[in-house]
């Protein structure tokens, strides 16, 4: 019986921890691999476009025929590009490098070019309500071994500001049948900001790689001005400033600052990044394994993006499941141009539901010589969480006018 010939392909949406969306691949000799299809807030729209479009095309297909596969279901459909398609081709992706490392009998990142290093310099966040929460926590994750921490803070004034979650980690989407409506005041981020950074460079010195994500909120004229009052305080890279639908813009912020610029996390192909990424306007691309399109095209970004001094961030929060986080390390571990990967951690639910080889040490993630991905799925455990449906919140500006979230 030939191995790597497709039997079945499934979607399982359950919520052990969180809500997640897996994708199993069963090979017609029981190998078995997964994908990670959870896309926040929306995660019945990728398991709908699964199984009543791609999954059914597997039967008979080899699992080594990546890139013929992938480019079937990205030109086949027609309809191209958008987070809901691009998440279900690259769970799919993901599941058939999982196989193809698991036939071989090899990790993936073997199939990708090798090791080009042996472990993943790892950022967290640290979200305190106010600056003494902050500061305190970034001590924690500082004792915890992090060498790289993501700072956000309560703004004063601001009721309930982006990314500040109760006790350590923070859950965006919230369970219910409307969004969670957040509030914002650019002006009152722009004056307080710049000192919680000037504070914890006087408290904890010049050594530790500090970053900051502005979620999409400011003009490029703003975000210049962010860019330039945090200069003195070294950052790693200033995320998200503006959103990134008008690529030019980057240039704009870029011609003003030496603030190191990351963009990508909503990015589904490389034609959200090519401006970007050929005019050098940023620093690292944060595109993900699972959001844009699958290990297959991820490589391509990275390797495209290389020649351009652009290192890769991937995004790497609590809501992509651990198969989405172990393929972002495969990557990362093969490639020449790795900058840093995101780490939220789990819950642990979430980590029993999906018991993994990878590890967390000395303020990087470790990879093994496990063969596919390194990440199991606990399905049986798993499914006794059910989907329940959450959104991710929305927010407006103190008079009430619709924002970017
Ligand atoms: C964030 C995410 O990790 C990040 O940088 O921007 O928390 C993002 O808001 C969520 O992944 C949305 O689901
Ligand atoms: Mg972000």
């Amino acid at each position: 019986m030939k191995r790597d010939i497709i039997e079945s392909a499934e979607v399982i949406v359950c919520s052990p921890g969180r809500n997640f969306v897996t994708v199993k691949i069963t090979t017609k000799a029981g190998y078995i691999g997964y994908g990670d299809a959870t896309l926040n807030g929306r995660e019945l729209a990728v398991a709908a476009y699964l199984e009543h479009y791609l999954c059914p095309l597997l039967e008979g297909r080899s699992v080594f025929q990546t890139e013929d596969i992938w480019n079937y279901f990205y030109k086949g459909a027609y309809w191209r590009k958008g987070p809901v398609t691009m998440t279900a081709i690259g769970a799919i992706d993901m599941a058939l490098w999982d196989l193809k490392g698991k036939i071989l009998e090899t990790p993936v990142y073997n199939l990708l070019g090798g090791k080009s290093r042996s472990k993943m310099l790892t950022y967290t966040h640290a979200n305190g309500k106010n600056l003494e929460d902050t500061l305190k926590r970034v001590e924690e994750l500082k004792k915890a071994s992090f060498e790289a921490i993501r700072v956000q803070c309560g703004i004063p004034g601001i009721e309930k500001a982006y990314g500040i979650g109760e006790k350590g980690i923070y859950e965006p989407a919230i369970k219910g049948n409307k969004p969670f409506e957040e509030s914002w005041s650019t002006p009152k981020y722009l004056n307080f900001i710049p000192s919680v950074f000037e504070e914890v460079r006087k408290e904890f010195g010049e050594d530790l790689h500090l970053l900051h994500d502005s979620h999409h909120r400011l003009t490029p004229t703003e975000a210049a001005r962010l860019a330039k009052d945090l200069e003195p305080y070294h950052l790693f890279w200033l995320e998200d400033v503006t959103p990134a639908e008008h690529q030019e813009s980057f240039a704009q912020i870029k011609q003003k600052s030496v603030t190191p610029l990351a963009v990508g996390e909503v990015f589904n192909t490389i034609h959200d990044a090519h401006h970007l990424i050929s005019n050098q306007s940023i620093d690292y691309i944060r595109m993900t394994v699972s959001h844009g399109g699958g290990i297959t095209p991820m490589l391509k970004i990275a390797h495209f993006a290389e020649p351009y001094h652009i290192k890769t961030g991937c995004h790497g929060p609590s809501d992509i499941s651990p198969i989405a986080l172990a393929a972002c390390l495969h990557v990362d571990t093969a490639i020449n141009n790795f900058g840093i990967q995101e780490y939220m951690g789990y819950s642990e639910t979430t980590e029993e539901a999906f018991p993994h080889e990878y590890y967390f040490e000395n303020g990087h993630l470790h990879l093994t010589e496990a063969p596919g991905l390194g990440v199991d799925f606990n399905e049986t455990f798993a499914r006794k969480f059910e989907y329940e449906k959450a959104y991710l919140p929305i927010n407006r500006l103190e008079d009430g006018t619709m924002f970017n979230w």
